[in-house]
């Protein structure tokens, strides 16, 4: 039997790190490597390893405590008296303190030189993050079309040990994702494809971020690499107010044992230091949601699944029927455009209040300067449908209803200041929602043939995300089929949808008799959360008078 002092081992440059989580207790027995405690800096948290396995005798740290390379943790009592001589000189699970991630310098050498950003879109890949290769990405922090600053993280990777945020080495927009949830990444995977926008490239020595850590005493290749180096490794400069303000704050170790329990952290109180999520508290969201006191958000979006035990709490199980009792039956697999709309699509029905207002635009002039228009123009190729004109009054309407053009977030709105509007498109795999970028920039001939191309890409399964992103306000026009009203359902981010049908003649009285007159049935679903009801029957009402007299649209 010895004591052994277990210290904090070789953790490069970053000293005065704050303890967020202490681990372990007096009288617990630890195995060699088992996590002691968690320390975190601004961008990064990583758990500290035990060098040896014994019983904790007494910990010489606290929560908030800072701690550096050589710190004092616990005194361990440990059976290997040899081990434990060597234990107190050099701690055996010293991370390893790898070159910090350089982000500029796995760029193309070019960009990564250049003071500026290539007009031209730029790929950017996981920067140098140590001998760690195959780390999971466990949370993205921007979307396509987020614009996003040079440093600002994209993504937060995590292995057993420690989690970390991964920067972008460029400023500008990000045109695509080349990461999902789950995905494995090394050093130089491709994240994101961002188009320049003029901002400055991190140049490899100018950021802190790209500052090497200074060569620590023990070289990678000799130790068994603890994770934690992951993290210390990375560490980007501060960027106040990214994404990541608002994830949950939870260690790795937190963190894996709520995925392994299907708890969405999101929704999980911290009760620790600085409302930091602990294993209690995680065990506590447990109890209570077993106990049907707690229903979580993704509970209350998640559909009793064909098949599954029942979603809901106090509902029915989905029935379970043996078809095939009753008849021939075939399987089939829904496409993968049907399982996604329909996660989509199910989530902004059960999250969203929505409310449909009906009504009815008088299109009998529209229709025939739609026809003359089609006919002085049959040799350009571009047909313009009834689509094209209301996408030009969704504009206008958006302008003089600007909660219309409107997303939540938190408790805010975010206000748009720009007009882009989506249409519903229905394809052999299901439904897609391409979007007319800029609408208020575009004529209905350039409108129209956008629409007919897009509706091809859509159909040929060809729309790419850029496609499909972006969207102010969506149309969802069952024009062409037929129909009278239906409950379009909102395509959240965005606050309201319009629904159309297919127009018919119907007798309207003029104040002295009946005239046939073509009507547009409409159907503007919003979310209550964002919109009042006066509003939506007036954006309704202001919609339909656009389409009756296509002027006012110049007023
Ligand atoms: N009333 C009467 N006729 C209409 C009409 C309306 N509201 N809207 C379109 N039409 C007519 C068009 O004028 C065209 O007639 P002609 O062939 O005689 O010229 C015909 O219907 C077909 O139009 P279209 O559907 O090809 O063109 P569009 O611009 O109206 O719509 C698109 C394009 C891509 C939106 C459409 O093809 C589509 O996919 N619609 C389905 C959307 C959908 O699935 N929505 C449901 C979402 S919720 O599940």
């Amino acid at each position: 039997m010895a004591l052994i002092e277990v210290k904090v081992p070789d953790i490069g440059d970053f000293d005065e790190v704050a303890i967020i989580e202490v681990l372990v207790k007096a009288g617990d027995t630890v195995k060699a490597e088992q996590s002691l405690i968690t320390v975190e800096s601004d961008k990064a948290s990583m758990e500290i390893p035990s060098s040896h396995a014994g019983v904790v005798k007494e910990l010489r740290v606290a929560l908030g405590d800072k701690v550096s390379t050589g710190s004092l943790v616990l005194m361990l009592e440990t059976a290997d008296v040899g081990a434990a001589a060597s234990a107190t000189a050099v701690p055996v699970a010293a991370p390893v303190a790898t070159p910090i991630a350089e982000p500029a310098a796995t760029m193309a050498p070019a960009s990564a030189a250049a003071a500026v950003v290539a007009p031209g879109p730029i790929e950017i890949t996981v920067p140098d993050i140590g001998d760690f290769d195959e780390v999971a990405v466990i949370e993205l922090l921007v979307k396509v079309g987020d614009t996003v600053k040079a440093e600002q993280s994209l993504i937060t990777v995590e292995s057993d040990k420690a989690s970390m945020e991964i920067p972008s080495s460029h400023a500008g927009v990000v045109k695509s994702l080349l990461v999902k949830l789950g995905d494995k990444v090394a050093k130089g995977t491709p994240i994101a494809v961002l188009e320049g926008v003029g901002g400055a490239a991190v140049a490899p020595a100018a950021a802190p971020a790209s500052a090497p850590v200074s060569a620590p005493a023990v070289a990678s290749a000799e130790v068994a690499a603890p994770v934690a180096a992951v993290a210390a490794a990375a560490l980007p400069a501060h960027q106040p107010g990214t994404p990541s303000a608002a994830l949950p704050h939870a260690s790795p170790s937190i963190r894996k044992f709520a995925r392994e329990l299907g708890v969405p952290l999101a929704e999980v109180k911290g009760s620790g230091f600085k409302g930091r999520i602990t294993q209690t508290d995680v065990q506590n969201f447990v109890r209570t949601v077993m106990t049907g006191s707690l229903q979580t958000v993704a509970q209350q979006a998640k559909a009793p699944a064909a098949g599954s035990e029942g979603a809901f709490p106090g509902l029915l199980p989905w029935p379970k029927v043996d078809f095939a009792k009753f008849g021939p039956i075939e399987r089939k697999d829904m496409s993968r455009i049907k399982k996604i709309s329909g996660a989509n699509l199910h989530r902004n029905w059960v999250v969203i209040p929505h409310v449909t207002n009906h009504d009815d635009a008088d299109i009998t002039e529209l229709e025939a300067f739609r026809v003359q228009l089609n006919k002085e123009n049959e040799k350009s190729g571009v047909k313009v449908t009834m689509l094209a004109f209301m996408i030009k009054a969704a504009v206008a309407a958006l302008k003089k209803f600007p909660e219309f053009n409107a997303s939540l977030d938190g408790d805010q709105l975010v206000m748009k200041n720009y007009f882009h509007i989506g249409f519903a498109a229905d394809t052999p795999n299901g439904l897609v929602v391409p979007v007319i970028k800029d609408a208020d920039k575009k004529g209905i001939f350039q409108i129209s043939q956008e629409m007919s191309e897009l509706a091809k890409k859509a159909r040929d399964g060809k729309l790419g995300p850029a496609d499909m992103s972006g969207g102010c306000f969506s149309i969802s026009s069952l024009g062409g089929i037929g129909g009278k009203y239906f409950t379009p359902i909102i395509n959240a981010p965005e606050v309201a949808i319009m629904g159309v049908c297919k127009s018919t003649i119907e007798p309207k009285w003029d104040g002295q008799a009946f005239q046939p007159r073509l009507m547009l049935p409409l159907s503007l679903s919003w979310d209550h959360r964002v919109i009042d009801g006066a509003s939506a029957a007036r954006f309704n009402v202001y919609f339909a008078s656009l389409l009756a007299d296509f002027r006012r649209i110049v007023l």
